[in-house]
């Protein structure tokens, strides 16, 4: 475990250091690494963004809102996540000088030596790897490091990220789920698409080519029950991995991230989506990315905790 530790030490600025200056709701202090039973840690890759951008700044979005704005405490859990989980943060992963100098492939292959066994490793010590986008090319090492265990994968997005490549990129915030798919990672039908409404044809084919379940807004807004029926049997004793765009959630609730989308869901009918996988599933990990912070406008990151808040207390985890 210690070794770990020591592993990890070496590749994170810790969160004091980070720009928000604090951890995770600021609780890890009373939690230690070993004892944990959640580690989070942010990666703030923004690389490949094609529109809008600041997705860099999601890590400090959700640590400061989660640290100064809003209480452990979730109002309609009657919960403290401070009793009832054992959070440890790790602060966020330290993205080479050269990030910024857009040398794609070393970023690459930096993440890809990092990534997937850190994760891995975590993983295999009982330890759930919650990860803070940071771009969403990010799922495609963290998921990588758990595919072992075959995880359904559960993807909230107003994005299926299904294309071949883009700009001429084969990877990037577009298409990891292609690439995972492509490498054998995760086979189409152990993926639940949820939220989806902005896609092309070649997506849509991919999807439906490989057996991807897609639950989109209008489904949802419609036929709630039988959604949650679903989602309900298929979770049922399964390993699941959560990876969460924030984007997910309709336009006006996300002012900042970089593709917004209109028809979208609202903050009520994503936490019913998320009541409603199974208590016996397993969770191994999750990632929330896309999370971005401009013009000190904070209601984008306080959504993102908020959204965190309300996976923690669920038997699942
Ligand atoms: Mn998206």
């Amino acid at each position: 475990m210690t070794r770990i530790l020591d592993l990890v030490d070496s590749f994170f600025i810790t969160p004091e250091r980070t720009d928000a200056g604090c951890s995770f709701g600021d609780i890890d202090m009373k939690t230690s690494f070993n004892d944990a039973n959640i580690v989070f840690f942010g990666i703030p890759l923004e690389l490949t963004t094609s529109f809008g951008k600041g997705t860099g700044r999601g890590p400090e979005a959700i640590r400061s809102t989660s640290a100064h704005q809003i209480e452990t405490f979730v109002y309609d859990e009657k919960k403290d996540i401070k009793e009832i989980a054992k959070i440890f943060d790790l602060g966020d992963l330290k993205l080479p000088a050269y990030h910024d100098s857009g040398k794609i492939d070393s970023i690459f292959s930096f993440l890809d030596e990092r990534i997937p066994p850190l994760v891995k490793a975590l993983s295999t010590s009982k330890k759930k790897p919650f990860i803070l986008g940071g771009e969403h090319t990010i799922t495609y090492y963290c998921f990588k490091g758990l595919s072992n265990s075959q995880p359904l994968l559960i993807h909230f997005d107003a994005h299926r990220d299904l294309k071949h490549e883009y700009n001429g990129l084969k990877l990037c915030h577009t298409t990891p789920f292609y690439r995972l798919i492509e490498e054998g990672h995760i086979q189409g039908k152990n993926i639940i698409q949820i939220g989806i409404r902005q896609t092309d044809q070649d997506e849509n084919n991919t999807a439906e080519k490989n057996g991807i379940v897609t639950f989109d807004p209008w489904e949802i807004k419609s036929n709630f029950d039988k959604v949650s029926t679903y989602i309900s049997k298929v979770t049922a004793n399964r390993n699941i991995y959560i990876s969460f765009d924030i984007d997910v959630y309709d336009s006006p609730y996300v002012p900042c991230t970089g593709t917004p989308e209109p028809f979208g869901l609202d903050p009520f009918e994503i936490i019913k989506i998320i009541k409603s996988i199974n208590d016996t599933a397993y969770l191994l990990g999750m990632d929330l990315v896309e999370v971005s912070l401009k013009n000190d406008d904070y209601r984008e990151g306080t959504l993102a905790t908020h959204t965190l808040l309300r996976i923690i207390p669920r038997k699942y985890v």
